[in-house]
């Protein structure tokens, strides 16, 4: 029953955005107002007593910074994911991150520009996961790491979450997670009436690849087929408890 009940939890959830940064970022991008670049890596750093050993689930890549030479203390940098379609006003934001060595410096989570999580110095040479939920609509989310005063400082993140927990609804459902690179952010116009049909609008205004469009249509149908599942998982808990 508890099987069937966190299944129907899981499914009911049609708009996410996930990275695993396995391929590459997902569409998250290195922004320029800092001192240097996240990385992907897979294995350990190429440093001794700092970094994690693997990926969070054991075989992929990870984002870190590396924190050896020529960085210096107080170096930042910054990944940003934009997150512009989410229809929620309310959305919850989970990853892994991993920060061991000596000299660990910090890591920061912005949501919307506000900082909303913050850890600092070594957490011990393991994974550890966060968690939390943001009343707001998502513009962007951004990750920065600041190196400590020497080089063992390695943080890494993995294993990124961010789900539509609360708002949303009928057709506008259809818009769903649409994470992508923060340079195609645009502003709405503040006279426009249903800023996100015209964010939808433009969007598919400034990307007529046909690409695109499969992947619209694959989460489309990805929404559909979460929709569905919830109704069989619905008849199997009533047929369950009658
Ligand atoms: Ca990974
Ligand atoms: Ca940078």
């Amino acid at each position: 029953m508890l099987l069937i009940f966190a299944l129907l939890v899981n499914v009911a959830f049609g708009a996410e955005f996930t990275c695993n940064f396995d391929k590459d970022n997902c569409g998250g991008i290195n922004r320029k107002d800092d001192k240097f670049d996240w990385s992907r890596r897979a294995g350990s750093t190429p440093s001794s007593g700092t970094g994690p050993p693997s990926d969070h689930g054991g075989n992929g890549f990870y984002a870190y910074i590396e924190t050896s030479s020529p960085r210096r203390q107080g170096d930042n940098a910054k990944l940003e994911f934009s997150g512009k379609d989410l229809n929620s006003d309310a959305i919850r934001i989970s990853f892994y991150y991993h920060m061991f060595g000596a000299n660990v410096g910090s890591l920061k989570v912005f949501v919307n520009g506000q900082q909303e999580f913050s850890k600092s110095g070594s957490q011990g040479n393991k994974w550890v996961m966060a968690d939390f939920k943001v009343q707001k609509r998502l513009t962007n989310i951004v990750f920065e790491g600041v190196r400590g005063n020497r080089w063992q400082g390695d943080i890494a993140i993995d294993d990124l979450k961010i789900v539509d927990y609360g708002g949303g609804g009928g057709e506008e459902e259809e818009e769903a997670m649409d994470v992508v690179a923060a340079r195609h952010h645009q502003q709405v116009p503040q006279h426009h009436h249903h800023p996100h049909k015209h964010r939808l609008h433009q969007h598919r205004l400034h990307h007529p690849h046909p690409h695109r469009h499969r992947l619209h249509q694959h989460r489309l149908h990805q929404h559909r087929l979460h929709l569905r599942l919830q109704q069989v998982v619905v008849v199997l808990v009533r047929l369950q408890g009658s």
